[in-house]
C-alpha cells in the first residue's frame, strides 16, 4: 500500500527546514487545519439548513443556528486563540483586529489574517467556497498589544499562506516559501493527506476567468485583453475558454492546476477592484509565485504593494506567468498608469 502523509506529519517533517524555529508556526498551521475540518463539516450540511433550522433560529439541540460565514469566522478565531502561537487575528469579517487574550498569546510573534469563508454568494447554492489565510511576524516587539501597523507589511513579509477549498473534495493548499503543497481531506479518517506535492502552475494556459458582466466598466487594457483571449489563433491555442465560478479560491485553484488567468480589475465604480489585499490577494499571490506563476495589480507585483489600511482593496491579475505578463502589456499599452 502507498504510504499516506498527513498534514500533521508533513508539517512536522518540514520543520527541519527551519532549524531555529521553535515549532510555533507548525502549531499554527496545525490549528488552521483543525478549524478547516470543523468548517468543512458545517459547509457539508449547508443544504440541510431548512431541516436543521433557519439562520438566527434555535435548532433542536437548543443552539442558535448561525450563518455559515459567521460560524467559520468564530471557528478560525477560536482555533487560533487556543494555541497561544498568535497574538492577534485580522479577519475580513471584523472591522478591527481581534486581540487574543492571555500572557502566552501576548508574547507570540505571529499575527494571522483570514478570510474565513470567501465566495459568499455561493454559500447557499452548493457551489465551491473557500477560506484564505496568511501568517506574518508582527513588526513590533512582543508583549505590547498589536496594532494595525503590525499588519501593514508588504506581502513579501509573509511566513506562511494558504487556502482551503470546500469543493467536490476539500483541500488545503499552503506554502511557507518552499514550494506549494496540497492536501485532500479523507473524510473516512478525518485527515488532510498529501495529494498534490510541489504544485506547479503551467506557464501558459487556455482559461481566462473574469466577471464579464462588468465589461463596460473595465479599463481599456482589460477590454482589449479579453478580445485577445477570444480571437482565433492556432499557434497560441486561442480562443481561450472562459470559466468563472465567482469564488476566488475555486477559480484560483482550477487555474493553478490547469493554467489560466484570473482577473478582478478596477471598474468604473470600484477603482481598486473588489478583492482585499491582505485577506485575499497577498496569500494567493505568494502561492502562485511559489508555483511558478505571477500576480500583479496590472502594473505592480501584488506582494510588493505597501498596504495602508487593513481592509484595502486591489485589482488582481493572477495565474500562469506568461498570461499575466501579456495582460500587463495590454494594461501598459491601453490603460497606462498616470
Ligand atoms: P466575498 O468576500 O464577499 O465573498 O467576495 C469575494 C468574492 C470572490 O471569491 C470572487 O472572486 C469575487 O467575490 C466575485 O465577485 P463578483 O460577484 O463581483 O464577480
Ligand atoms: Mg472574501
Amino acid at each position: 500500500m502507498k504510504k499516506v502523509t498527513t498534514l500533521g506529519q508533513f508539517i512536522i517533517e518540514r520543520q527541519k527546514d527551519f532549524p531555529f524555529a521553535k515549532g510555533e508556526l507548525s502549531r499554527l498551521l496545525r490549528d488552521i487545519g483543525i478549524a478547516a475540518k470543523i468548517v468543512n463539516r458545517e459547509v457539508n450540511k449547508a443544504g440541510l439548513v431548512d431541516i436543521l433550522g433557519e439562520h438566527g433560529t434555535t435548532n433542536i439541540q437548543g443552539e442558535e443556528v448561525k450563518k455559515l460565514d459567521v460560524f467559520a469566522n468564530e471557528q478560525f478565531i477560536d482555533a487560533l486563540s487556543s494555541g497561544g502561537e498568535t497574538c492577534a487575528v485580522a479577519s475580513e469579517e471584523n472591522e478591527e483586529i481581534i486581540h487574543i487574550e492571555g500572557e502566552v498569546s501576548a508574547n507570540a510573534k505571529y499575527v494571522v489574517s483570514v478570510d474565513p469563508l470567501d465566495g459568499s454568494s455561493n454559500i447557499d447554492v452548493n457551489v465551491s467556497i473557500g477560506t484564505i489565510f496568511s501568517i506574518i511576524r508582527r513588526s513590533s516587539e512582543p508583549g505590547i498589544p498589536v496594532n494595525e501597523n503590525d499588519y501593514l507589511q508588504k506581502g513579501t513579509s509573509m511566513v506562511a499562506a494558504g487556502y482551503i477549498i470546500y469543493g467536490s473534495s476539500t483541500m488545503l493548499v499552503y506554502t511557507t516559501g518552499r514550494g506549494v503543497n496540497g492536501f485532500t481531506l479523507d473524510p473516512s479518517i478525518g485527515e488532510f493527506c498529501l495529494s498534490h506535492p510541489d504544485m506547479k502552475c503551467p506557464e501558459e494556459g487556455k482559461i481566462y476567468s473574469i466577471n464579464e458582466g462588468n465589461y463596460v466598466h473595465f479599463p481599456e487594457g482589460v477590454k482589449q485583453y479579453i478580445k485577445y483571449c477570444q480571437v482565433e489563433d492556432e499557434a497560441t491555442k486561442r480562443p481561450y475558454s472562459s470559466r468563472y465560478i465567482g469564488s476566488l479560491v475555486a477559480d484560483f485553484h482550477r487555474n493553478l492546476l490547469k493554467g489560466g488567468i484570473f482577473i478582478y480589475p478596477s471598474t468604473a465604480k470600484s477603482p481598486n477592484g473588489k478583492l482585499r489585499l491582505l485577506y485575499e490577494c497577498n496569500p494567493v499571490a505568494w502561492i502562485i509565485e511559489q508555483a511558478g506563476g505571477k500576480a500583479s495589480d496590472g502594473y505592480t507585483r501584488i506582494m510588493e504593494k505597501q498596504p495602508k489600511t487593513l481592509h484595502e482593496r486591489t485589482p488582481l491579475f493572477i495565474g500562469s506567468a506568461n498570461m499575466v505578463t501579456m495582460a500587463e502589456e495590454f494594461m501598459q499599452k491601453f490603460s497606462p498608469k498616470n
